[in-house]
């Protein structure tokens, strides 16, 4: 990584838990050329030890988004390759090795929230606030939000969101499905911690399919999805550590299913 602004924290007994930190709070951790290359990066070199990983930012801020200080110069060809840069490195996060739990507090907005959208899970403390300015800037998303995005919230509420300018706090943020965990202010992190925890926990091929074969489905045909879900369960359930979790449970020596 050539950049200090971005630091990955191995934790957990085997290291099993990245924390990777934006950490660039003077600028709102706002995402500059040099953040987005090194989130690619720390995504694609992944320590062999990690199951899951938890990001968030340092500061009041999870992050303010594209750092426009850098987008005044840019012709059309420059501002189409710099968008496929960063559809790039959200790539590493969404199909990269691991699942991904994002920690949200304070602003969520324009780049900020194409990365939330990229990770497989958000969690949100209430100081959390959502929001695409790119539409009062006279510009339009490029980090990938324009597909992620109404796969969380619908196309309605995002075109509302760029159209008026308007900000969902953390409650509505929450219930229109942008984050699946609301918490107390200051909590996001150890929540978000102790879910990459239970994750980090699950078969490793259970995880792989969650992420690589569940988000495909939903862009198959019903036709194709249920062909591509039995491919999937089939070889998922072949593992051994499957068969040996579910006579785990049939001899009453596995977990059961609690009510919360
Ligand atoms: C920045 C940025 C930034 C802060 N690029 N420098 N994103 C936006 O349009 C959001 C712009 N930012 C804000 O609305 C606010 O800064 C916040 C609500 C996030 C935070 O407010 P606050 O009062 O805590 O901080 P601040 O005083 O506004 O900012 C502190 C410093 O960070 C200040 O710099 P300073 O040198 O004067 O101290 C700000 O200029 C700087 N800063 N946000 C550059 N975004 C792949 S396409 C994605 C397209 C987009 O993401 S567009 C949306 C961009």
């Amino acid at each position: 990584m050539q950049t200090n602004d971005l630091t990955i924290e191995l934790r957990g007994d085997q290291q099993q838990i990245a924390l990777i930190t934006l950490n660039r709070p003077s600028k709102r951790n706002a995402l500059n050329d040099g953040l987005v290359l090194a989130i690619r990066d720390v995504f694609q070199g992944m320590p062999h030890s990690v199951r899951a990983a938890v990001i968030h930012g340092h500061g009041e801020h999870f992050c303010a988004g594209l750092d426009l200080s850098e987008l005044s110069e840019r012709d059309a060809a420059a501002g189409l390759h710099h968008s496929r840069m960063w559809h790039h490195a959200l790539d590493q996060v969404e199909r990269g090795p691991v699942p991904v739990v994002a920690a949200l507090h304070g602003a969520v907005v324009g780049g900020g929230l194409e990365l939330a959208s990229a990770c497989h899970l958000r969690v949100a403390d209430t100081s959390s606030f959502f929001a695409l300015p790119e539409g009062s800037r006279g510009i339009f998303v490029g980090g990938g939000g324009s597909v992620r995005i109404p796969r969380l919230i619908g196309t309605a509420r995002m075109a509302d969101m760029m159209f008026t300018g308007r900000v969902l706090n953390a409650e509505e943020g929450e219930r229109a499905g942008l984050a699946q965990y609301l918490v107390p202010q200051g909590t996001a992190l150890d929540k978000a911690l102790e879910l990459a925890t239970r994750i980090a926990s699950n078969a490793p091929l259970t995880n792989y399919a969650l992420m690589q074969a569940l988000p495909r489905i939903a862009d198959q045909t019903a036709d194709h999805g249920f062909f591509t879900e039995a491919l999937i369960s089939a070889i998922v359930q072949d593992a051994p550590e499957a068969k040996a979790r579910v006579r785990e449970f049939l001899e009453g020596r596995g977990p059961k299913v609690k009510k919360q």
